[in-house]
């Protein structure tokens, strides 16, 4: 596995420099942030991006996120055009030598949390998602970071009926005609496609999500039959539902060939089903880090791992969720459960005594 690093381009306070100093992290995870979505992004900010961070040691294999317009997901407008500029940034990103490309088919809003900096008990600061207060929240007023957030009250509440009229249904035909379209692109371009879960995975506000469970991924991996076909298949989203279990799916879908990238983070579920976002170490959360990474390591994970969103953390400020000093703590367990795991791998030891056995 190759161990990344989100970051957020120029504007990001977390520099390049700053995260070539944590060992182990090989490539960087970035996208071109000032093309407005559904356009092409212009092929010297993408030249740019990449010297910038080859210049810094690092890789750029990964771009997370080309977004998809709302007009694809909702099958209206002008979504033949955008597709095409999709197809685009599939062959642009190919030139220079990205290897897989993240995306979502979330409606509107991207991950929703209630409160992005609820103090935790050791005096840290996390992400919370507390239900009643989703309930209580107006999403026409609203805007998080890493949601679009151009739009009027109107255009919003225009948008929220428009997918509730469209159903889940609906949201899967317009899935399964945009996949259709661009996985022929992506498998010409040798650029793995890797789908982002809904995250919370269930709907909310009233408006459908779709990549939510085990039943859905592999309905939506049925939908085309290549290995470019993939997921990015994330700890957090996903195991934010006590119902899934995101070791078993990691080692089903790695098996399968089709997880080309993987988000890990830690959550803690509470008795209603609400969830804190928690330190990487499995005590901190419901999730046991060690049993994933074991599922990835047992199925023979070779693709992209980063740690998802981090506390924040010794007085650190930023951009929620993303700050440097948790997700870099966050990155070393990882990579420090993965050495582990390679020097207990008896499956290694049979590999090296075979050749030392040919050797003699
Ligand atoms: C949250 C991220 C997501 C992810 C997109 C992928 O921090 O994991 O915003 O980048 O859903 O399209």
């Amino acid at each position: 596995m190759q161990m990344t690093f989100r970051w957020y381009g120029d504007d990001d306070p977390v520099t390049l420099e700053k995260i070539r100093q944590i060992p182990g992290v090989e490539g960087i995870v970035t996208a071109v942030y000032d093309t407005p979505v559904g356009e092409v992004w212009p092929e010297e900010s993408i030249a740019h991006l990449k010297k910038e961070i080859n210049d810094a040691g690092m890789t750029m294999e990964v771009i997370e996120s080309v977004p998809v317009h709302e007009d694809i997901k909702l099958g209206r407008g002008d979504y033949k055009r955008y597709i095409e500029n999709y197809k685009e940034n599939i062959r642009r990103l190919a030139k220079q030598g990205v290897k897989t490309i993240v995306y979502n088919f979330m409606p509107v809003f991207d991950w929703t949390r209630s409160q992005l900096d609820h103090e935790l008990e050791d005096g840290s600061n996390a992400l919370v998602y507390y239900k009643e207060d989703v309930d209580k929240l107006d999403p026409t007023k609203l805007t998080l970071p890493g949601w679009d957030s151009s739009y009027t009250p109107e255009e919003m509440t225009e948008l929220i009926n428009a997918y509730k009229e469209l159903g889940e249904e609906g949201l899967w035909k317009n899935l399964e005609y945009f996949i259709k379209e661009i996985m022929p692109v992506a498998v010409e371009e040798g650029v793995n496609m890797a789908i982002h879960p809904d995250d919370p995975p269930w709907p909310i506000f009233g408006i459908p999500r779709i990549i939510t469970n085990e039943e859905n991924i592999d309905r939506f991996l049925a939908l085309y039959d290549a290995p470019n076909h993939g997921l990015t298949l994330c700890s957090g989203s996903l195991g934010c539902a006590a119902s899934n279990d995101y070791a078993e799916m990691a080692k089903k879908y790695t098996k399968m060939g089709r997880v080309h990238n993987a988000h890990i983070r830690n959550v803690k579920i509470l008795d209603d089903g609400s969830f804190e976002e928690a330190a990487h170490k499995s005590s901190c959360g419901s999730l046991d880090l060690v049993e994933i990474l074991k599922a990835y390591h047992d199925a023979g994970f070779d693709g992209y791992i980063r740690p998802d969103h981090g506390r924040m953390i010794w007085g650190e400020t930023g951009k929620p969720g993303y700050g440097l000093y948790d997700r870099a703590l966050g990155a070393e367990y990882m990579l420090g459960i993965w050495e582990t795991l390679d020097k207990l791998d008896p499956k290694k030891d049979e590999v090296v005594e075979v050749e030392e056995e040919t050797k003699a």
